[in-house]
């Protein structure tokens, strides 16, 4: 019987920390990550079947009670959760009436869940309703994103439009749009409610001057969600900083046509064709 450390969650999980950490976008202790993970995954490893402890949580998880999550601890440094993964990472079971969590791997040090843990868990309530397979929910701070947001007016179908435009990849990747939330202090149940609420029609949600909150059916799907909008806000300002003068763009008709030849749906109403 493998242990819980060597297993393929844990190793898919420490991989895309250290990239979220190399790709510049959780510095510090920047950014969380929670991946959920079923009973029959869990019940795999026996070093896994006991409560270490029970911490309460500022939230009502009741829909929850008895899923896992794979969730980053507060304060931990996304650069060295690779080498100490039962340490910075734990993982915690809701319990039966949702006001607290069994820590039953990891948080050896007496760590906790990141400070957005109640956000995390209402985003993926909100999202288990839009898609059963929803797995996974990835906060970071994505530099061409957070600079995007001081330069462009915060609404959703301009922004949504404009990084559908600066590559042909856009639209199939996330035609559902980019939500945005107004700025707001981070770390309590306010911005998890706001957030959540965007959630019901966004798979991932902008924080402006802060970062991106998204979710997916996988690691591989959050992360990769995050990296095409950061792509794409990264052209959008190298186009910015080289004048802005724009020869040729994607047209709506162009995107209409991309979307129907990929089999996505684009956001109602964001496409004039
Ligand atoms: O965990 O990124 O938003 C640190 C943060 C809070
Ligand atoms: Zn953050």
């Amino acid at each position: 019987m493998t242990n819980f450390i060597d297993s393929p969650f844990i190793r898919d999980f420490t991989k895309i920390t250290l990239q979220l950490y190399e790709h510049g976008w959780d510095e510090r202790n920047g950014g969380n990550v929670s991946y959920r993970l079923t009973e029959g995954e869990v019940s795999q490893y026996e070093d896994v079947q006991k409560i270490s402890r029970n911490i309460p949580i500022d939230f009502d998880g009741a829909d929850l009670a008895g899923m896992y999550f794979l969730v980053t601890g507060t304060g931990k440094y996304f650069k060295n959760i690779i080498e100490f993964p039962n340490r910075d990472v734990g993982l915690v079971r809701i319990a039966e009436d949702g006001k607290s969590v069994d820590i039953v791997w990891g948080f050896n040090d007496g760590g906790k869940p990141t400070s957005e843990f109640p956000t995390h868990l209402m985003g993926h309530a909100t999202r288990l309703k839009v898609n059963p397979n929803q797995r996974v929910i990835m906060h970071c701070h994505p530099t061409n994103l957070i600079a995007m947001t001081f330069t462009f007016p915060l609404d959703e179908k301009e922004i949504t439009k404009t990084l559908w435009k600066m590559q042909t990849e856009s639209i199939v990747v996330f035609p559902d749009g980019v939500g945005i939330v107004p700025w707001m202090v981070p770390g309590n149940t306010e911005i998890g409610k706001v957030t959540s609420d965007k959630l019901k029609e966004f798979s991932s949600v902008i924080w402006p001057q802060h970062g991106i909150f998204a979710s997916g059916s996988s690691i591989d799907e959050a992360f990769g969600l995050i990296e095409t909008i950061e792509k794409a806000a990264e052209i959008y300002n190298i186009i910015q900083a080289t004048g802005g003068q724009i020869q040729q763009t994607i047209t709506d008709q162009q995107l209409a046509n991309l979307a129907r030849a990929f089999g996505v749906k684009p956001k109602k109403g964001y496409l004039e064709v």
